[in-house]
């Protein structure tokens, strides 16, 4: 299956009726043969609004074709909007073009789901789900909610941006998290996928293996491959070798892109004019001829770019012309494939000078089409095509006396030189030409995937030695999916040996202070541990005992013991088809692991309300609902209190604080922790988190108490101060 912003064609409006059109560009003719042999689906919006009732022809050969409707709202919102103007310039670097608008954001979201939704009846059956570009970064994670056994893959066609960057967009954990749903993700080079794997890294605190290209978030793990796209190298040649000879006095210097502030137009016209101000000669014997296809005019840039254009070409030409003799053509509008071949074929230097490009399919056209007298490829160093296509002429396009020097010595090589450079550039195209690309990205995509190792205590170590110091640690764990796995009945939940052996370890150091914060009532969590010298939080910390500290109990709790009392015998009337209560003294937690999937929403609804109406507050938790009194205390609260007990005010001088958790009830300590302590999340990708880091499992958790009880000891005065 593919999935795509635009289908293999696009309507346009013609009249009253619609009119169906092959889409242009690279994606389609590389993928279109492949579903044609193959067979499969394609999923896309069909490039026109629809009106009420109005449908699209969905015929195509051999494979079937499933169109997303998109309202005029949503092609504003997330295609114009969105796409265009926010992630476009923001992946090309330039940043102070994007424009944030939350409005946007939400319909990008909402246009992700619908092609989630179009998509994942069928995605556990395609042998691989194919999603394409930036358009559609989140609908993997909404697949991937819909479908858990499809496999997913994306490509990214254009430049993933350093991560300086790509954190200026307020979604930025929502994009990567979309993208790390997908079991492969492909970049065109490698220095794109080097940004990807610090994001991941740094803004998710994901685990990353460059080495491996693996990135590991939660519980998922995503492999990242390089696969530089190519061309349809035969038929760009064929049509070369056809097309129409035009007879021209001048050499030609050519342009040819979309018009896009990304492909540095108005700089290749400056860098033009200082060719004919540092080298005379060239006036009147060359011709920069400049094809731009129309592009995106719906966004201000785009028609301010176009109007820059017209201007500069205007005064460059009233400089220098003479009465035969315009040094820049300039044509604003789609050419015929066959009359583009002609004009690459016939072009004696190519300028490809993007500021910024993913790619950039121009310059591998061109290489194709020299089949006659070589020419020169003038090449952007910023391009992703430079770093496969080093015989080109390399240039930083912001420069324009140097683009103008190479110009020159394009302009004047020698016939012999020209035809080395142009022949080992069209020995590598022809080679990895996009049939290549595509059954490269398929076989690496259909690969059984690596996990990744182990954490192992190096790793941990690299993670927290900066922050850790020779400080002692104060170190608050979780019990339930921190400690000990997930079960279908808290009772069967115990610490496995080796768990508490590194817990004890931990714990018998004189520099490390060890919590248990649970949701659990307070005595069954000092029981079900069962070990002293740790300080114990039960009931989400609304009560606090052990260690050096005096006993606590949340004064405001008195309120509320009959209120609990009456709220356990409503909702123990509710627990039917296998959900059961657990009374915690001042809290309740209702069960619904063993409820059938299809009674569980209404019945969880209902639940909510009861909770509610008996004036406590609903939690959701692992498959269940807990009731907790509405007194503004949680476990991030409760840590502060311990914190301030065990070490006075000045508590963040003294120790150094590690926050381990699973829960949605653990996220209230890493927002309130942040900045303060290092925190960690088990488990589960699927949930945001506020947490710097995220463990897989239970095992990594223990990893992570073996090297905090085997590190070196705490300098011997700060671990003065803190007692
Ligand atoms: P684009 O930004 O569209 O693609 P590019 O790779 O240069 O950029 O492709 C442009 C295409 O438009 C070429 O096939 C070219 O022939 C065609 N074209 C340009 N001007 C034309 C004209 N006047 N008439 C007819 N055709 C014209 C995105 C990324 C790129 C990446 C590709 C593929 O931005 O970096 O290379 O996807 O992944």
């Amino acid at each position: 299956m593919v999935v795509s912003n635009r289908l293999p064609f696009t309507y346009t409006r013609a009249g009253d009726g619609l009119k169906r059109q092959p889409s242009p560009g690279g994606l389609v003719s590389a993928l279109e043969p492949v579903l044609r042999r193959r067979g499969g689906t394609w999923i896309g919006w069909p490039g026109v609004e629809l009106k009420k009732g109005e449908r699209v022809s969905t015929r195509a050969d051999k494979y079937r074709i499933k169109p997303v409707a998109l309202s005029e709202n949503d092609v504003a919102r997330y295609y114009h909007g969105f796409s265009n103007r926010t992630l476009w310039p923001l992946f090309h670097s330039l940043p102070a073009l994007s424009r944030f608008e939350r409005k946007d954001w939400n319909t990008y979201s909402e246009v992700n789901e619908c092609f989630a939704e179009a998509t994942a009846k069928h995605a556990a059956d395609a042998g691989l789900v194919w999603i394409h570009d930036y358009h559609l970064m989140l609908a993997p994670e909404f697949l991937r909610s819909m479908s858990h056994e499809a496999r997913l893959a994306f490509f990214l066609h254009i430049p993933f941006p350093p991560y300086d960057v790509f954190r200026l967009c307020p979604w930025d954990h929502e994009l990567l998290r979309g993208l790390l749903a997908c079991n492969l993700i492909g970049f065109h080079v490698e220095s794109y996928a080097r940004n990807f794997f610090d994001c991941a890294e740094r803004i998710l605190g994901a685990r990353v293996d460059r080495g491996a290209m693996v990135v590991e978030h939660g519980d998922r793990v995503a492999r990242v491959g390089i696969f530089p796209i190519g061309i349809e190298f035969a038929l760009y040649q064929e049509k070369a070798m056809k097309a129409r000879r035009e007879p021209h006095r001048e050499r030609i210097v050519l342009g040819v892109d979309r018009l896009d502030y990304t492909k540095g137009i108005p700089e290749r016209i400056r860098a033009f004019e200082r060719l004919l101000e540092l080298h005379p000669r060239h006036k009147e014997n060359v011709v920069f001829l400049q094809l731009a296809v129309p592009s995106r005019s719906q966004v201000a840039e785009y028609r301010e770019l176009k109007s820059e254009i017209d201007e500069l070409v205007g005064r460059v030409n009233g400089r220098f012309a003479t009465a035969t003799w315009s040094p820049i053509r300039y044509l604003y509008r789609s050419l015929g494939q066959e009359r583009l071949c002609g004009m690459y074929r016939d072009a004696d230097v190519a300028l490809v000078t993007p500021l910024r490009d993913g790619m950039n399919l121009v310059a591998k056209e061109y290489v194709a089409c020299q089949v006659d007298d070589p020419g020169v490829l003038i090449l952007s160093q910023m391009a992703g095509a430079a770093e496969t296509m080093r015989e080109a002429l390399l240039v930083n396009p912001f420069d324009l006396d140097e683009t103008a020097r190479q110009i020159h010595r394009a302009l004047t090589m020698e016939e012999t030189e020209r035809a080395s450079r142009i022949a080992s550039l069209r020995r590598r195209e022809r080679r990895d030409d996009v049939e290549a690309w595509v059954n490269q990205f398929l076989d690496v995509g259909a690969e059984e995937q690596a996990g990744l190792e182990p954490i192992s205590e190096d790793e941990i170590q690299g993670w927290l030695r900066g922050y850790v110091k020779s400080y002692p640690l104060c170190v608050f764990l979780d019990y339930d999916g921190t400690l000990t796995p997930l079960v279908d009945h808290p009772s069967k939940a115990r610490l496995a040996p080796e768990m508490r052996e590194a817990l004890l370890a931990c714990a018998r150091r004189d520099d490390t202070d060890l919590s248990i914060v649970s949701g659990r009532a307070l005595d069954d969590i000092r029981r079900i541990v069962g070990e002293s010298g740790l300080i114990y939080a039960g009931n989400h910390g609304l009560e606090v005992e052990g260690g050096a500290i005096d006993s606590f109990r949340h004064e405001d709790l008195i309120h509320y013991g009959e209120r609990i009392q009456e709220l356990t015998s409503v909702l123990e009337e509710l627990a039917s088809d296998g959900a059961w209560t657990e009374p915690k003294g001042p809290t309740l937690t209702f069960h619904l692991r063993s409820v059938p999937e299809r009674k569980r929403k209404r019945l969880m609804e209902k639940v909510r309300n009861v909770i509610m109406e008996h004036g406590y507050q609903p939690r959701d938790a692992h498959a269940a609902i807990e009731a907790r009194p509405p007194i503004g205390w949680d476990k991030g609260r409760a840590v502060l209190h311990i914190l301030r007990e065990c070490y006075g005010p000045a508590w963040s001088e003294r120790v150094r604080v590690i926050y381990v958790g699973d829960d949605q009830t653990d996220e209230d300590a890493f927002r309130f922790l942040a900045g303060l302590a290092m925190t960690f999340r088990v488990g589960s990708a699927e949930t945001p988190t506020s947490a710097l880091r995220r463990l897989p499992n239970v095992e990594d958790v223990r990893s992570l108490l073996d090297w905090i009880g085997s590190r070196p000891p705490a300098d011997p005065a700060l671990l003065h101060a803190s007692r």
